[in-house]
Order: C-alpha cells, then sequence, then structure tokens
C-alpha cells in the first residue's frame, strides 16, 4: 500500500502545485501606477509655447463638419503603465460642476490599453445638452489582468463658443496682392488667427478682439506666392486659463 500513499501524494503535490500557480495568477494585489493626467500646456501662437495641438494635454479639438461645438483632446502619461506590464484596459469618465456642489460623474467608455496611445478624443457622443459654457473635467481608471485598478488624477478645461469660419472659402486661391478677409462669427473673446505650413507648423498668429482682420492688416506675415497655408481661428476667453475653442482648418492658396 505504500507505494499508492506515494503516487497519491505526488498527485496531491503535482495538484497543490498547479492551483498555487494558478492561484498565484490571480491574486495579483498590486494595482495600476497612479497616472498623471497633462493639463492644459499653452496654445500655439502663445509667447514661449513649444506644445503643438498634438501634445498640449487636454484642450479642444475641431471635429470638422461644422459642428458647433469641439471635441475634447484628453492626454496622460502611460509610461508608469508601461512598466506595470499588466495593463488590461482604461475607463475614461467625465463631469462637470454645474452647482457647487453637484457632479454628473458619467462613464464615456472603455479602451484597450495599448503602449503609447495616450490620446481620447470625446466627442460627446449621446450627450444631448450643450457642450460649451461648460468646464469638463477628465479622470481615467486603469484596470490590471486581475481588475485591479486606481483613479487617476483629474485635469478641467472649459469649452466656449466655436467661431464660425466665414470667408474667404476653403481652398481658395489668392495672389499676394489681393485684398483678402479672413471673417468669422462670434463676439466678446479674444480671437487668434493662426496660419500653419501644410505640415502644420505655425508660420505666424495674431490676436484681435474683432470678428475680422484683412491679410494687409498682418504686418508680418508675407505670403510666399505658390505656397498652401492652413488657416483658422483660436478664440479665449482668457488666454492663461485651460478655456477656449478652435475653429475648423481651411486651406489658402497663393500665386504671385
Ligand atoms: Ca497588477
Ligand atoms: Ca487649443
Amino acid at each position: 500500500m505504500k507505494w499508492l500513499y506515494a503516487i497519491l501524494l505526488v498527485i496531491i503535490v503535482v495538484i497543490a502545485y498547479g492551483c498555487s500557480y494558478d492561484k498565484a495568477e490571480n491574486d495579483d494585489i498590486i494595482p495600476p501606477s497612479k497616472v498623471t493626467m497633462t493639463p492644459h500646456k499653452c496654445d500655439p501662437g502663445d509667447p514661449g509655447c513649444a506644445y503643438t495641438d498634438r501634445n498640449n494635454g487636454i484642450d479642444a479639438y475641431p471635429a470638422g463638419g461644422n459642428l458647433t461645438y469641439n471635441w475634447m483632446k484628453i492626454q496622460w502619461n502611460d509610461t508608469p503603465l508601461q512598466k506595470d506590464g499588466d495593463i488590461h484596459h482604461i475607463e475614461v469618465w467625465r463631469y462637470y460642476l454645474s452647482t457647487a456642489t453637484d457632479t454628473n460623474f458619467y462613464f464615456v467608455v472603455e479602451i484597450p490599453f495599448t503602449p503609447d496611445s495616450s490620446t481620447y478624443y470625446d466627442k460627446f457622443i449621446g450627450y444631448e445638452e450643450p457642450v460649451i459654457q461648460k468646464t469638463w473635467s477628465y479622470f481615467i481608471i486603469p484596470f490590471d489582468e486581475a481588475g485591479n485598478f486606481t483613479k487617476s488624477d483629474t485635469v478641467s478645461y472649459r469649452l466656449i463658443e466655436v467661431p464660425g469660419l466665414q470667408a474667404p472659402a476653403d481652398n481658395g486661391t489668392f495672389s499676394v496682392n489681393d485684398s483678402i478677409e479672413f471673417s468669422w462669427s462670434g463676439s466678446g473673446y479674444t480671437y487668434r488667427i493662426l496660419f500653419f505650413d501644410t505640415g502644420h507648423n505655425l508660420i505666424y498668429s495674431e490676436n484681435t478682439d474683432d470678428s475680422s482682420i484683412k491679410l494687409s492688416e498682418i504686418e508680418d506675415f508675407t505670403p510666399i506666392p505658390g505656397i498652401s497655408y492652413i488657416w483658422r481661428i483660436d478664440a479665449f476667453l482668457t488666454e492663461e486659463n485651460a478655456e477656449g475653442s478652435e475653429s475648423d482648418e481651411r486651406i489658402i492658396n497663393f500665386t504671385q
């Protein structure tokens, strides 16, 4: 009988080892590292701003299609999550303060964890109320394979009315000597006209309180014949604060 006990013992040990191995996998009690959301850094055209629309943190994002509101771009540093190595997915949450005490926590989306894709555009799908004139706050909750989670810190940005571009029409072609007036709808904000090259590098910008500006009034901007530029209008309530909006972008082509 001794050999039977020996075999049973071996079986038990093997099973126990197998179980403890499974147990170790399921027993991950280490939650994901704390993520830092990227606050609004600055906007193209701000003095000394080296950030671009791609990497300046939470910001309004022009969605195109003549939407009267911007999407919200949120970003975070996912280096700690990459180091964790066991992140499964990320939940995105938003809210705004409608009164001092009332918050409206809203689950936006669950996205799979993909290293280096730490940007999300909230399109406010299904949100029926006005998106502008609200300060939107965002946090994310990364989950690991075992279901542990850690809430990030929170970043905020206030969306304001989008400048609706009027003239010139998209993809128009003009002589550098033409009298061109750039105009848009809206009032009450500081507006900034921005010219980018077709690689989206900022060439020139100028602020105005009006809702139009003539090419001849933009003193230091000299369009080059044969060159196309992307232009748009950003709006600011207070330039230093995380609040604003961005118009759609249009192309303007210049000839001699
Ligand atoms: Ca873990
Ligand atoms: Ca911006």
